[in-house]
């Protein structure tokens, strides 16, 4: 298998679009010239010659890149290389990735709880309501005067995290503002991307009808009587692999941090300016999440020391972590094109850089870039107040954070170009989430490129969706249901115990991670194929560090693959 996956031509499985750039990775070997060929027929439809070999240091391969971004015409091709297999087929089609961005979207639907999805909504997958969470304990890190440990209350809605049944605020920050922001960014293309929800031809585009079923739930997670939020709604440990109504456990929130009402404070504002002309099919929701957003930053400014702290008898993610100057920034910058109030002003602007912060092991320059994480929330930041700058108050100066931003892109360009594989990543980058890491890194390109049109930033992006669907050293695409080989066993329960041999389809895996924590959970003798980082996946249901799903993940998936759609002209 190891001498095959060495042999084979790596491909984006789903695609491009006319117009994109389009680019291969070929094993080096003694060919130096490439051909497209018909995928029907087998007639060349192009040739060109291939690019200086080069190794990849985090598979140890040496590889050349075929570029063929000039063939343009419509059809299904495989690309061909003398003394290696055909590629698989692959589309260039107008809509290429039209299904991927729909069916990453359903994969929230599904993940939905606390509803009953019949088989119009999720085919296959339709399963019975689980976790209503209408009856949830106050658990004693959160016991407050109003709330004494105990005290039950309603908190339902919301989103699974992941492959768990958790619903934890920090990771609903960034997954809601990045679904929120494809909207914002890309109203044509989102507007009219039907999805097959519930709620579908309500008159709300279905991408902001898959964010509010979370928003729903953010909004019962803050305490009305001091703005405080949860930081997670969660079991005292972690389910076995049932369905979820098969999942009773009680269910708790836990400890108030600043951390979870921060992220709370952007997202909330970021909802209620893209949700405000709406308000017909979203009733009252951008006026009641602009006061929550206000109410959580008051309580983040008068706590804000509340760092997460795993209470003994949680078990369950952590989401910790020690460093909220990025939320604050990110929570004042949404906050203040949400107001135009003066008191955000100075932290929207502060801009933190991760590296620098203490605690975080020093980097080499430009080992790791900004791109935004769970725990790396600034450039979401930036990232608002680029694009919504004709909404800030007069005398704001935003030159310094298109400027970052304009840095970031470069930086990652730079790295996509010199890249043996075309990827914008650095070494540092093969972490839990990998995939994400990368998707993220096109996002901040994207973003970059709304402001000022280099090609470059597009390209690399583009190579960022070329990555997870097939260009990478593993030569499988990362989300599964989509493309000729994908990950079969993701941890996801629901996938794993719905009897149903193909994995919900739309959900993007975590990807190559050579921490390999999970290998104590996997049965004994369980192998990753390699310690190398870009090889470091297992696509078995025990690898939750390199194989589960996860809503912060699919995020830049939806953003990504519309982005696209839009901009690729
Ligand atoms: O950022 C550091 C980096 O500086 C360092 O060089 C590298 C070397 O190990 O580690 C990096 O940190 C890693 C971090 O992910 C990066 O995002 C940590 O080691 C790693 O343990 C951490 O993993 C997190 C994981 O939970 C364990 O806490 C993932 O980010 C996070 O996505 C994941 O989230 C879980 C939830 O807890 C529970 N629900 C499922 C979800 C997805 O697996
Ligand atoms: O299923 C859990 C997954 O969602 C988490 O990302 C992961 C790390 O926190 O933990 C998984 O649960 C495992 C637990 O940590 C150890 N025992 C096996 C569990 C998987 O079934």
């Amino acid at each position: 298998r190891r001498q095959c996956r060495g042999r084979a031509i790596k491909i984006n499985q789903l695609g491009f679009l006319p117009a994109a750039h389009k680019l291969a990775v070929v094993p080096a070997g003694a060919a130096s010239r490439f051909t497209v060929v018909d995928a029907a027929n087998g007639k060349q439809v192009f040739e060109g010659k291939l690019g200086d070999a080069a190794r990849w240091d985090a598979s140890a391969e040496t590889v050349r890149v075929a570029d063929f971004s000039t063939l343009r015409t419509a059809g299904r091709y495989r690309l061909r290389v003398a003394g290696l297999p055909d590629s698989a087929p692959f589309p260039i089609d107008a809509n290429a990735y039209r299904d991927l961005d729909a069916g990453a979207i359903r994969a929230y639907t599904i993940n939905r709880a606390g509803i009953a999805l019949g088989p119009q909504v999720a085919g296959i997958y339709a399963r019975a309501a689980g976790h209503p969470d209408d009856k949830v304990l106050v658990h004693a890190s959160a016991a407050s005067k109003a709330r004494p440990a105990g005290t039950v209350i309603a908190s339902p809605k919301g989103w699974y995290d992941a492959g768990d049944y958790n619903k934890y605020i920090v990771n609903s920050g960034i997954s809601t503002y990045t679904l929120l922001a494809a909207y914002e960014h890309f109203p044509d293309w989102f507007g009219k991307l039907g999805v097959r929800l519930p709620e579908s031809g309500n008159g709300l585009p279905d991408l902001l009808n898959e964010a509010l079923w979370n928003l729903d739930w953010m909004a019962t997670m803050q305490d009305p009587a001091d703005g405080g939020v949860y930081h997670k709604l969660t079991n005292l440990s972690f389910d076995g692999m049932v369905m979820p109504e098969r999942a009773t456990a009680p269910r708790y929130v836990v400890q108030k941090t600043t951390a979870a009402a921060l992220d709370f404070a952007a997202v909330m504002a970021t909802a209620s300016r893209v949700l405000a002309p709406f308000d017909a099919q979203a009733p009252g929701r951008s006026a009641r999440f602009l006061a929550a957003a206000e109410a959580a930053w008051r309580w983040a400014r008068a706590n804000p020391h509340a760092l997460y702290r795993q209470p003994d008898d949680v078990k369950t993610g952590t989401y910790g972590d020690d460093h909220v100057d990025d939320e604050f920034a990110w929570a004042a910058a949404e906050l203040l094109i949400a107001t135009g109030k003066d008191d955000y002003r100075a932290l929207a602007l502060s801009m933190p850089a991760p590296a620098a912060r203490p605690g975080k092991p020093a980097l080499p320059a430009g080992e790791r870039s900004a791109e935004p994480g769970w725990a790396d929330v600034a450039p979401l930041g930036w990232i608002s107040l680029a694009q919504q700058s004709k909404r800030l108050p007069e005398g704001v100066d935003i030159a310094p954070v298109r400027k970052r931003l304009a840095q970031e892109a470069e930086r990652l360009a730079a790295r996509w170009n010199a890249s043996p594989y075309r990827v914008s990543m650095a070494a540092g980058d093969f972490v839990w989430g990998s995939n994400a890491v990368i998707l993220n890194q096109a996002m901040m390109l994207v973003a970059a490129y709304r402001l000022d049109p280099r090609p470059a930033y597009l390209d690399a992006a583009q190579s960022a969706l070329d990555y997870v669907l097939g260009r990478n050293a593993l030569g499988t695409s990362f989300v599964t249901g989509f493309g000729a080989r994908a990950p079969l066993h993701p941890h996801h329960r629901p996938s794993q115990a719905d009897g149903i041999a193909a994995p919900v389809p739309g959900w993007l895996v975590g990807g190559p991670n050579p921490g390999q924590q999970d290998l104590p959970s996997c049965p004994a003798g369980t192998r990753y194929p390699s310690a190398l980082p870009a090889l470091s996946w297992l696509d078995d249901v025990c690898s939750y560090a390199s194989n589960e799903v996860a809503i912060n993940w699919n995020a830049p998936l939806v953003y990504v693959a519309g982005a696209l759609q839009s901009l690729v002209r």
